[in-house]
């Protein structure tokens, strides 16, 4: 049976969970981390995913089920190797996986495969979304059923050597005091398979209105963004990345700009954290990972969830773990 705070599978490593409801269930579209000997560094080469499994629960309190291999790297053309967090969307009958990879020339880029079933297979376009980059998709279909798709990574991500609109190698990070690089967002097409408009920078901001500054690494956007909506307003949630923090901030369009609320997860065992929020049957869940299953080993990481629960205000009370 599933328990909060408990890994969700212990036969396999699994990292970045997305969760949805779909079909009355939760699914949960997780990265599948591989125990392996190669290097570790801040390019992220230990996170060296082949494929997907998806996950699903009847109920929180239910056993979790794996449906095994629902997309591997060997069917995805365009794709070289690590494929890194997924999300996932349903429209008119078709089920989306969304996924970040390296494709050929070792650049991230953002691919998205089909199916009929929210448990897969799925089944690769032939290329990348064109216009994509980075990593982290996050999908978020509005309530007038116009979709956004939420992304970037800084560091092995690559998402600060996107500043002038084409990959530089060479990138010049950005100094502590100047506005800090914000996640991208794009609107999709009617089918979800292409960018409807090209990617813009979503602006995050403190209560004064000042923009968040790169040094502000309590603050600033890193990656792993996720999109919910909560009694009319947009929550967007990511991670901190060295500081190893889940926060959020709020807007009341999906685009932004945002204004910085605070702090959802604490760190936790590992060095990465990421997460997704949903709402399944009244209640509000956070999904996340942690590396507990393998002793504190980065890229070795189980998924786990907890119940989530907000303030009259609409503010997210503070995870206790
Ligand atoms: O799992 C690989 C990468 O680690 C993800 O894309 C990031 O969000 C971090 O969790």
């Amino acid at each position: 049976m599933a328990a909060q705070n408990e890994p969700l599978v212990t036969h396999l490593y699994t990292a970045d969970p997305s969760a949805h409801v779909f079909e009355g269930k939760l699914y949960i579209y997780p990265s599948h981390d591989i125990d392996h000997g190669g290097p570790t560094n801040d390019n992220g080469d230990q996170y060296a995913m082949e494929d997907y499994h998806i996950l699903s629960l009847e109920s929180p309190a239910s056993p979790c089920v794996d449906h095994g291999e629902a997309l591997h790297l060997r069917d995805v053309p365009w794709a070289s190797k690590q494929m890194w967090a997924p999300d996932a969307a349903y429209r008119k009958g078709t089920y989306y996986l969304f996924f970040p990879a390296r494709d050929k020339d070792g650049i991230f880029r953002i691919g998205v495969a089909t199916a009929v079933s929210p448990a897969g297979p799925f089944q690769a376009q032939a290329s990348y979304i064109e216009g994509s980059f980075s990593i982290d998709p996050a999908v978020f279909v509005d309530e007038d059923e116009r979709a956004y798709m939420y992304f970037g990574g800084l560091w092995g991500g690559q998402l600060e050597k996107w500043q002038t609109g084409v990959y530089q190698t060479d990138a010049a990070e950005k100094e502590a005091g100047e506005p800090a690089y914000g996640p991208r967002v794009a609107e999709l097409s009617e089918d979800l398979l292409s960018f409807e408009s090209a990617p813009r920078e979503i602006t995050i901001t403190d209560e004064e209105g000042n923009v968040i500054l790169a040094g502000d690494e309590n603050r600033r956007y890193f990656e792993g963004p996720w999109m919910h909506k909560y009694k009319g307003k947009y929550y967007l949630s990511y991670s901190t990345g060295t500081t190893h923090k889940i926060v959020y901030a709020v807007s009341d369009k999906p685009c932004g700009p945002f204004v910085f609320q605070g702090t959802i997860l604490e760190p936790v065992v590992g060095w990465t954290t990421h997460h997704s929020i949903v709402e399944f049957n009244g209640k509000w869940y956070l999904f996340y990972h942690d590396a507990s299953l393998s002793g504190g080993v980065d890229h070795k990481r189980c998924v786990k969830f907890t119940e989530l629960h907000y303030e009259e205000d609409g503010r997210i009370r503070p995870v206790l773990l």
